[in-house]
Order: structure tokens, then sequence, then C-alpha cells
């Protein structure tokens, strides 16, 4: 009986403590965007031919200002660079205004010889799948993912 209440009262701390992650888990980044230096942007590179992402995987940390180019190297196909996850977690820096906001498309459709440049700041940590959308593209290995990490806080 002891040995019952033991187990059952630990496995309720342990749903309760599942509970209390959650919210933080899933909570934006508090960046500081007003402050954010771009100059001192981050640029990264993401190629797209012979139906793979070059790299395929894809590493950035919240509240930090980066410029991603994004490229379809193929003469002929066209491909997609989508990550409905990732978008929705991001905030856009419109080049003109400085505005951030989050983006209203899930993917961007790459014209075979064309390059998309964004400017963003991750505002969530997590794993996102990436994928092009074209029909079987994603069987012949084109799929990655896009991993962000909580920036390390400066002492
Ligand atoms: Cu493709």
């Amino acid at each position: 009986m002891n040995e019952f209440k033991k187990k059952h009262s630990s496995i309720s701390w342990w749903v309760v403590s599942l509970f209390l992650l959650m919210p933080i888990k899933i909570a934006l980044a508090d960046c500081d965007y007003q402050s954010i230096d771009w100059s001192k942007v981050t640029v990264v590179s993401d190629d797209l031919y012979h139906f793979r992402f070059h790299p395929n995987e894809l590493d950035f940390e919240t509240c930090k200002p980066y410029e991603l180019k994004i490229s379809n190297t193929s003469g002929r196909i066209g491909h997609s660079f989508t990550a409905p996850d990732f978008f929705k977690s991001i905030k856009l820096r419109n080049p003109d205004t400085g505005d951030m906001s989050t983006p209203s498309y899930e993917e961007l459709m790459l014209a075979p010889q064309s390059e998309i440049d964004i400017q963003f700041v991750p505002a969530m940590a997590g794993g996102y799948p990436l994928w092009c959308s074209h029909k079987f593209h994603t069987s012949l290995g084109m799929k990655g993912w896009i991993y962000v990490y909580d920036q390390q806080k400066p002492q």
C-alpha cells in the first residue's frame, strides 16, 4: 500500500512538472528587437539543387539577426523552401522600414536560377522540419531540419 502511494505520488509530480514546463517550452523568446545591430548580421546560405538542400541542416540562435540567402541553382527545375513551423516562429525584417513581423507565408517558391534573401530574427527555440513541396521531391531526398537554440545570455 505504501509502495503504491509512493509510486502514485511520483507520477503525479511528473505530470505536474510536465505541465509547468510546457508553457516555457512554447513561449516566444523575449528579444529586444529595437536594440538589434543589423550591421552585425550573420549571413547564411542554402542552395537548392540536385533535389537536395545544401546544407540540409541550418542552425540559428534566438534573438540574433540573420540574413538567409536561399538560391535555386538548378538549370530547369523549380524548388521550394517549405517550413511552416519555422516561418511561424521567426520575426521577419522589412529591409525598407525596419519593421519586424511574423511572415504571412509558409514557404518560398524558387524558380530555376533564382535567389530569395530574407532578414529575420529567430524568436522561438525548436526543431523545425524543412522540405520541398514539389511533387516527389521529398522522396528524392529534398528535406532537412532547421534548429533554433536559445541564445546564451551574456553574464
Ligand atoms: Cu524541389
